[in-house]
This record gives C-alpha cells, structure tokens and sequence, in this order.
C-alpha cells in the first residue's frame, strides 16, 4: 500500500481523451510483453494504437455519441519494462483497482493477453458476482506453458482458477488442444461462433462483466498484425455488430489485447484496434 503508481505521459493521448474531473472512462496502456511464443512485439501497441488513433473520427455515426462529449482520460503506459512478470500483473492490478474506484469503466490497453488476469482480479475484488465474456481466436486454457502457469496461452484456465470456469463465456473461438476444448465445455458458454445464445445473453445481463477482446479473434485478412494469426475468424464487421448487440450489458472493465505493430500491414490491424475502443468506450461508457 502507498507505493505510487507510475505512468509515462502519453504522447500523444488517445484520440479526443483529455484530463477530467471523475472520468467515466480511464484509459490504461499495459505495454506487457513477457510470455509471447510466436513472435513478440506487443509492448509498442498501445502507443501505435494511440498514434493512428487520430486518422479516425471521435465521432460513432451507428451509436450516436461522440468521444469528445464523454470525461474521458488516457493516463498512458504503466512502466513495466524493468519488472517481471509477476511483478509487472501486480502493477497492472493495482492500477485497474486504483483507476476503477471511482466507478468509472477501465480499459486496459495491451500488452499480451496474460495482463487479462491483472485486471479480472482488480475487478473480481470489487465485483465477486463478475463474469468474463472472452472473444478469441484461441482458448488460452493450457495448464501450462513451457513450465510457466501463468503465460498468454494459459491466462483462462488462471482466471478460471480464480473466478470459476461457470463465470466465463467465449466467442470466436476456434484453436486449442483437444484438453482445452474438453475443459471449455465446462465454462458457461464457448462457442467458435460469434453470438449469444438468448440464455446466455440473460444470464451476462443480470451481473457485472469484464470484456476481454483478443484482437486475433479476427480473420487475419482484417487483422494482420498479430502474434497468433488462426485463420477462420469473423470480418471486422461481424465483430462491431457483435459488440453493438452487448450495449445494455454492464461493463465494469475491459482489455484489448494482442496488436502487434511491428508486422501489422499498413497499419491496418492498429488502426482497427483504435475504432475497436472507440466502439467499445462509447457503447459501454455511463
Ligand atoms: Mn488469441
């Protein structure tokens, strides 16, 4: 307790974020990069993501609302390139729990998908009845990895030691060991699809939700730039109608994980990231 959080300017801030009294939504980077398998790289999206961030409108024709009309803070990067990795979740943990204790919703901005169990566990604590929608390419439910329990592809089945394998629901996902899907079949819902049966619909409406986003859920024809590209995935357009169609669900924190600038084309897969948040802030913010 008391030590200071540490943070880099962000320069330049996400589109139209801005320093503001009792933010309704707080912007995290997480630039975690420790466990990635294939390929690495993720620490620089959160600033690549920022950076494209401004050739898109703040502005959200199909929800109406604009970013600029919402208290809306990007704090930047959390500086974790000097620690491990445990040390590094620790970090991230006690920003989301600090960051949300005012209500506001927290988006962590990744990073590897392993910082997904940092910010579940911030709001786990605050929110015991919390489910995790997951929409992914993969399951990430090995024991282990490599010897490692806690690593990108091993980030549910810890979360799931956590909270419960009945607290999580995927979508998107279509890549696993035979294990993985068989321990899947235990969670609320998986589904290599992309919709909610109306049940599971209901059941994720009556408590808080944490909505973690795997940009690699995408076909890597819309999303280029990733460690794990798994062929097979939605347009980016079936992802956004996804989203739009979870609007009345109460999201209390959310993570867009797993942008790889350093091989994406064109930026493509950054600047899809960035209207990805947009969306997702302007359909979850209240
Ligand atoms: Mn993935």
């Amino acid at each position: 307790m008391g030590l200071s959080l540490k943070y880099s300017a962000p320069n330049p801030p996400f589109l139209a974020s801005h320093p503001t009294q009792h933010p309704q939504v707080i912007l995290l980077g997480a630039p975690l990069d420790c466990t990635e398998t294939f390929r690495p790289g993720t620490a620089a999206a959160p600033q690549r993501i920022r950076a494209v961030s401004d050739s898109i409108e703040s502005y959200s024709h199909v929800l109406d609302r604009d970013l600029e009309d919402l208290r809306f803070v990007d704090r930047g990067d959390l500086a974790l390139s000097e620690l491990d990795l445990d040390a590094a979740l620790e970090e991230i943990r006690r920003a989301t729990e600090e960051q949300s204790a005012a209500g506001g919703l927290v988006v962590l901005l990744g990073g590897e998908h392993t910082l997904t169990l940092s910010g579940t566990r911030a709001l786990h604590a605050r929110h015991p009845d919390l489910a995790v929608l997951h929409l992914d390419a993969h399951l990430d439910m090995i024991q282990e990895y490599d010897g490692l329990r806690v690593a990108h592809g091993t980030v549910f089945r810890r979360i799931a030691d956590e909270l419960g394998l009945g607290q999580i629901v995927q979508l998107g996902v279509r890549s696993g060991t035979r294990q993985e899907f068989r321990d899947a079949t235990q969670c609320r819902y998986s589904s290599p699809a992309l919709s909610l049966p109306r049940h599971i619909f209901d059941w994720l409406s009556e408590r808080p939700v944490y909505l973690s986003l795997d940009i690699d859920v995408l076909d890597p024809a819309h999303a280029p730039g990733v460690g794990n590209p798994e062929a097979g995935g939605p347009t980016f357009s079936e992802l956004l109608s996804l989203l739009y169609s979870l609007r009345s669900l109460h999201v209390v924190g959310l993570d867009l994980v797993e942008v790889l600038p350093n091989i994406d084309h064109g930026d493509n897969t950054s600047v899809a990231a960035a209207k990805l948040l947009r969306e997702m802030i302007l359909a979850f913010a209240r």
